[in-house]
């Protein structure tokens, strides 16, 4: 069962030729995308980091807020001896909240595509924390992968998804994320997820726009690890980082819009730019607690209860895999 398990995990090769192929294709399409995934290499990752701290991005105070003030009863979903997983870790801060809070556990499974950060942010959790088993994973949690065998062991895993990560999938992605996570984690799964909510433009437009101008460098970045890893000749003066809320749609946008009429070459493609024309870089859908509620529920998971900050910013939901599958409707 070990052996059939590495043999499933990705090469780094094959994530290699992924980044090209997704690049190559994001920019000959119209219109010009890229997966927002691949923002997160070593710098990308740092720089998200700054952003959870700028006085603008109120997600990261708002969620470690309602954790702190809400530990015991979140981690009383979480049993003694389950594997805890954390879907997309990056910084290792709102986790310390629920382990402080929670009994002893099996493991912790921190997954993140910035190996880097998985591992730094690993290593400072076990000295802090002597007596828990952290197990990093280095995976792209829309794949499929692997969980150690402490954890597959474990009588229960529980799921934690902060960060309101799942505003970077479409609606049905997000629906088809929460499916995979339910057979990553398996039966009596739970499941702990932070989500951004709906709230006056005003205040999206600043939390992505930021008077430093960290979210523009983000944005950016993607451009210079393309320079980089595929061998592209972005010029990064002639884009721009573009952030508004798109209501209709409830969801914020980023773009890099070329400045100019300009070329550049990708992995031995030319793309041509017009001016003004956007690549778009990412979406980060707002949810209702009503709305996030009924698309766990259908995608299996039944509802245990739901936290939120004093303004309503942002919220907080716990879930359990429903062992029937949800009814399906009659067509028509
Ligand atoms: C990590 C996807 C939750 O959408 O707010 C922050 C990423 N992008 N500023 C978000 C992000 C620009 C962030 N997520």
């Amino acid at each position: 069962m070990v052996a059939l398990a590495r043999s499933r995990r990705p090469l780094p090769q094959s994530a290699d030729d992924s980044f090209a192929a997704d690049v190559v294709g994001g920019l000959l399409a119209t219109p010009k995308r890229l997966p927002p995934k691949y923002f997160y290499d070593a710098a990308g990752s740092e720089l998200f980091e700054r952003i959870t701290d700028l006085p603008e991005y109120y997600p990261t105070r708002c969620e470690i807020r309602i954790l702190q003030e809400n530990a015991a009863g979140i981690a009383k979903l979480i049993p003694q001896g389950a594997a805890l997983i954390e879907f997309g870790s990056g910084s290792n801060k709102k986790v310390r909240i629920l382990l402080q809070a929670a009994p002893r556990l099996a493991c912790y499974v921190p997954v993140d595509i910035c190996q880097e950060m998985v591992e730094q942010e690993a290593a400072e959790l076990r000295s802090d924390f002597p007596q828990l088993k952290v197990l990093p994973v280095t995976a792209d949690i829309t794949q499929d992968f692997v969980l150690p065998p402490e954890a597959e062991a474990a009588p229960l895993r529980v799921g934690f998804f902060p960060g309101s990560t799942i505003g970077n999938f479409e609606p049905h992605e997000a629906a088809g994320f929460l499916r995979h996570a339910g057979k990553i984690l398996g039966p009596g799964a739970r499941l702990i997820i932070g989500v951004d909510l709906i709230k006056p433009a005003e205040i999206l437009n600043a939390a992505y726009n930021d008077a430093a101008g960290v979210t523009a460098r983000f944005n950016l970045n993607l451009l210079t690890r393309i320079n980089r890893e595929l061998g592209g000749n972005f010029k990064l003066d002639g884009f721009e980082h573009h952030a508004f809320y798109n209501r209709e749609r409830h969801r914020v946008e980023m773009h890099l819009a070329s400045l100019k009429r300009q070329k550049a070459k990708v992995a031995g493609e030319t793309i041509e730019f017009r001016a003004g024309e956007t690549i778009h870089t990412e979406n980060s859908y707002k949810y209702s607690i009503e709305k996030l509620t009924a698309l766990a529920r259908g995608a299996g998971w039944r509802p245990l209860g739901v936290w939120t900050d004093a303004r309503n910013y942002f919220s907080i939901h716990a879930f359990e895999l429903a062992d029937e599958p949800p009814p399906v409707r009659a067509a028509g």
